[in-house]
């Protein structure tokens, strides 16, 4: 085992994917009924007869009600954790490999780093000198202050995002399964975070609770200290636009490990020694 880094400079070079930094702001949080209802029906008109329960208005009646939700300012990685970021945890001894093989074909460094549970995913973040996002900063980043559905706008496009879905139309966006991160620029949100939509489901900090979204804080939300699982956001290769939205969760069991299950990182107020010349990147990308 060697031992976690313990100066900036040597967490510095483990930071992993780009951050951007977000001051503090207000969003809007969550589906309004009638989104929700479109997004059932929406889920229904692109699902057969045979899988249609996954389109249940109980799951997306999670994202209601729609409130104004006010987050502090923070640091998020540009893009999904990568398997080379992963590699330099697991050298470090601070990461498990994960249960999923990576990627064949090109550059499967590259690839978002999936098969980890949520621990596994915020021992990385602890690792790289942050912690996972909470689910409030993750939807903030993924969709900015006007409520949008999409990272890119209002209505869902086929080629900005990694996608797929239960029944054959994976490849429509040129992936069967996952793609090397910021593969879709063009679907970039509006605070430059890269495949807030699809690629890989993405590990949020907070714990599922169904009463949060309606009577829980409006400032700085973090979800229930224990119990129930966690949430995933973003959907992934996998599934279909309904889910790709940016209201869209998913309560999942915490030591779940999926292939399609991945992350990012948030971080504390910029610590001063790790700040960097504009444009320039600690991995060099
Ligand atoms: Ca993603």
């Amino acid at each position: 085992m060697t031992a976690p880094p313990t100066t900036a400079q040597e967490r510095h070079a483990l930071e992993g994917p780009r951050r951007v930094w977000l001051p503090r702001g207000a969003f809007l949080r969550g589906s309004t009924q009638t989104e929700v209802e479109a997004a059932v029906e929406d889920c229904r008109r692109r699902t057969s007869e045979r899988l249609r329960e996954i389109c249940s208005p109980r799951i997306f009646g999670l994202e209601a009600p729609r409130r104004r939700i006010v987050v502090s300012a923070h640091g998020i990685d540009r893009t999904e954790v990568t398997w080379d970021s992963w590699r330099r945890c697991m050298r470090a001894g601070a990461c498990p490999p994960p249960r999923i093989p990576a990627p064949a074909g090109p550059s499967p460094a590259a690839h978002p780093v999936t098969g980890v549970t949520s621990h596994e995913a915020a021992a990385f973040c602890r690792f790289a000198g942050g912690r996972l996002p909470t689910e409030a900063e993750w939807e903030r980043a993924a969709r900015g202050p006007d409520g949008r559905a999409y990272p890119w706008g209002r209505y869902f496009n086929d080629r900005l995002a990694n996608h797929g879905g239960l029944e054959g139309r994976a490849a429509l966006d040129g992936f069967r399964g996952s793609a090397p991160v910021g593969s879709f620029p063009g679907g970039a949100s509006p605070h430059g975070l890269l495949d807030m939509a699809g690629n890989a489901w993405e590990w949020v900090a907070d714990r599922f609770d169904p009463t949060s979204y309606a009577r829980g804080p409006a400032v700085d939300p973090r979800g229930p200290a224990t119990g129930g699982d966690r949430l995933i956001r973003g959907g992934s290769y996998r599934v279909d636009g309904d889910r790709l939205r940016t209201a869209h969760r998913l309560p999942f069991p915490a030591s779940a490990h999926e292939p399609d299950i991945g992350f990012r990182c948030a971080y504390e107020a910029r610590p001063a020694s790790l700040l960097l010349a504009p444009g320039s990147s600690p991995l060099g990308r």
